[in-house]
């Protein structure tokens, strides 16, 4: 036992410097945060009421608890914004310090200034260090992925991708996609044959899950026909822990030894995947390469193969070097994650609003019965056989806009820097130096200023002539963000929205049981816009309680076009 002494007490000190530099770096970071905001209080910044202890945590506090439970934090600085005096619907931006929760952000509510952060040549393109932790649960490697890159990292790996969000590309993935969504139709053909109520999102969840699986790696994840697959059930579980115990003011939950080592071990096995199926891949492309073969479609997958085998000086035969191994099984985790979640949300919000909303309902099916005629049937060989036939369907396009405009599922994150001084309308002057520039997309969305009748479900407002009073104002819509950074899977998302639709909305009728499930909740909701629906944090923002619903065969017989 003695000799182990010397080794234990060194051990011992080495934790407690090490626990002491943390905690050393934690205060100084603090107090230089505190410091700056204190500075910006000073100049009169729009703000919240500053505390040199606890920052606008109180704020926060405040605003949360006049929330319905589990709102999506996108409420709470929403909310924070129209408690401060002087502006009902509260200003166009103001600071925000949340330390230790975040890094001191601005919060942009105002198009007129997010259009200036996303033409900022430096701003635009550059993504804080922090958004980093956020991401790590889900990609693993140190939360590095296209999110969160900047400079010549980011720019060579998005060259590596971005070939396969080419138009003609993105058209021969379809019909593998429309493949899965006849899948997910017969589910909904079982479902009609019953009353029951039951959940729509986690069958667009499952749907999107083997959608992407496919087309990001080559994958048949089967999960609507077989049962789970491992991967998508690692996925799911990864972010029912990731978002479990995690609002912005409960981040304890992040440090539950428990919780950290799970997470852990399901970066682990989400690797163990991915790799395989890398690896697997690989043979698979050399061997069609060498037989001249022509792939259906390139998969994400396939392309970041094609990008690296044609840099010079490297063989077909060549074996994938670790370094890139590592940093594609991080980006693939990623794609897997930004391609199922945000659409499935997407899908089923759509098909909640149109339920609400007969008139929107019968003007989308008068135009799938143009495009597509009158045999319902039909429908989805004629996407099979002509994908490109889903870009000429410009209401069912505003549908999705106009969902997707009340039911934002991101936002947009920059980082600020000593060259970018934004400015108000009213010449409010918002220096951007050492803070995150956070637009947010539900308070720009519904902001009354640029939106008329802003709560309305009004898919015409992207389909009227400039000179209307619903045309958008430039910038106020901006689902995908604008700059260089802007989402890369849109006209992707795009397709896959419209082909569903197209599939499923002429032959089925959802009947929407939000009601029905909530009758006897006591809740105010007159701080969510009095949605039953409200976002709330999985992910992506998904509306709550996945959409409950019934669903039966509409009976509906296409007009003449
Ligand atoms: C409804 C669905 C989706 C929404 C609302 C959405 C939204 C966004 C937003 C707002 C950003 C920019 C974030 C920022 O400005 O800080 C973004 C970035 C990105 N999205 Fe999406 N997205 C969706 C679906 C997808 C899909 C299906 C893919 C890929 C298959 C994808 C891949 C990406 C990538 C790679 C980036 C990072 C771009 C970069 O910084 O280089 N997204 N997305
Ligand atoms: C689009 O991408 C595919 C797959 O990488 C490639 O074969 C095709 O040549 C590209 N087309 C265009 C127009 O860039
Ligand atoms: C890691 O997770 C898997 C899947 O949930 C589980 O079967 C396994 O026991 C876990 N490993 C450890 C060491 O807890
Ligand atoms: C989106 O980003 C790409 C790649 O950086 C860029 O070429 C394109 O112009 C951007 N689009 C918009 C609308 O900002
Ligand atoms: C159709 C089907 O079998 N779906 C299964 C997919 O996986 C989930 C669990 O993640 C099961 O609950 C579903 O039954």
């Amino acid at each position: 036992m003695d000799s182990a002494r010397p080794i234990l007490h060194a051990f011992g000190g080495v934790l407690i410097s090490i626990i002491a530099v943390r905690i050393f770096s934690f205060v100084s970071k603090g107090w230089r945060y505190r410091t700056l905001m204190k500075k910006l209080e000073k100049m009169g910044k729009p703000m919240p009421e500053h505390s040199s202890l606890l920052g606008h945590l109180l704020a926060a506090k405040t605003a949360s608890e006049e929330l319905p439970p589990q709102a999506h934090s996108t409420y709470i600085l929403d909310r924070i914004g129209k408690n401060m005096v002087g502006n009902k619907n509260g200003p166009p931006a103001y600071y925000f310090d949340s330390f230790p929760v975040s890094i001191p952000m601005l919060i942009i509510r105002d198009p007129y200034i997010a259009n200036q952060v996303t033409n900022h040549a430096q701003v635009s393109a550059e993504k804080p260090e922090s958004l980093k932790s956020w991401f790590e649960p889900i990609t693993g490697k140190g939360g590095i992925n296209l999110f969160t890159q900047n400079g010549q990292e980011w720019k060579h790996d998005h060259q590596l991708f971005l070939p396969f969000f080419n138009n003609s590309n993105l058209d021969a993935t379809m019909p593998s996609v429309v493949e899965q969504m006849l899948i997910f139709r017969n589910i909904l053909r079982k479902r009609a044959q019953s009353v029951e109520m039951f959940r729509l999102e986690p069958l667009t969840q499952l749907l999107m899950n083997d959608v992407i699986g496919r087309v990001i790696f080559n994958a048949d994840l089967g999960n609507q026909t077989y049962g789970s697959h491992p991967l998508t059930e690692t996925m799911l579980r990864q972010l029912r822990l990731k978002f479990a115990a995690n609002n912005v003011l409960d981040n304890i939950g992040q440090l539950n030894p428990l919780r950290v080592f799970s997470i852990w071990n399901n970066s682990r096995i989400l690797n163990q995947h991915i790799r395989n199926q890398i690896l697997k891949r690989v043979d698979a492309f050399r061997d069609a390469k060498t037989r001249h073969e022509q792939l259906e479609f390139n998969s994400v997958l396939d392309q970041a193969l094609e990008s690296y085998y044609s840099e010079p000086g490297r063989k077909q035969s060549d074996p994938l070097n670790k370094e890139f191994l590592d940093i594609l099984c991080a980006q693939l985790r990623m794609f897997f994650f930004a391609g199922y979640d945000s659409t499935a949300a997407t899908m089923s919000t759509c098909c909640y609003l149109l339920s609400k909303h007969p008139g929107v309902l019968a003007k989308l099916r008068a135009e799938h019965d143009s495009v597509f005629g009158r045999n319902i049937a039909a429908c989805p060989g004629m996407i099979t056989e002509n994908p490109s036939i889903i870009n000429s369907l410009p209401y069912t396009h505003a549908v999705i806009k106009e969902a997707l405009r009340l039911f934002p599922p991101a936002n947009g994150i920059r980082m600020g820097c000593k060259d970018l001084v934004l400015k108000g309308r009213d010449g409010t002057e918002y220096p951007t130096e050492g803070v995150a520039v956070q637009t947010s997309h539900f308070s720009v969305h519904r902001n009354p200023e640029y939106w008329p009748r802003p709560l309305e479900f009004l898919p015409e407002r992207f389909l009227v002539a400039p000179d209307h009073e619903l045309y958008p104002a430039k910038g106020a819509w901006r689902i995908f963000e604008y700059g260089p950074r802007n989402c890369t899977g849109q006209a992707f998302v795009m397709k896959e929205v419209k082909a569903l639709l197209a599939i499923i909305c002429r032959e089925f009728d959802f009947q929407n049981c939000y009601d029905e499930v909530y009758a006897d909740e006591q809740i105010d909701l007159a701080n969510v816009d009095n949605e039953r629906a409200y976002l709330v944090e999985h992910g992506a923002a998904h509306p709550r309680g996945d959409f409950p619903c019934r669903v039966s065969l509409s009976g509906y017989v296409p007009g003449d076009a």
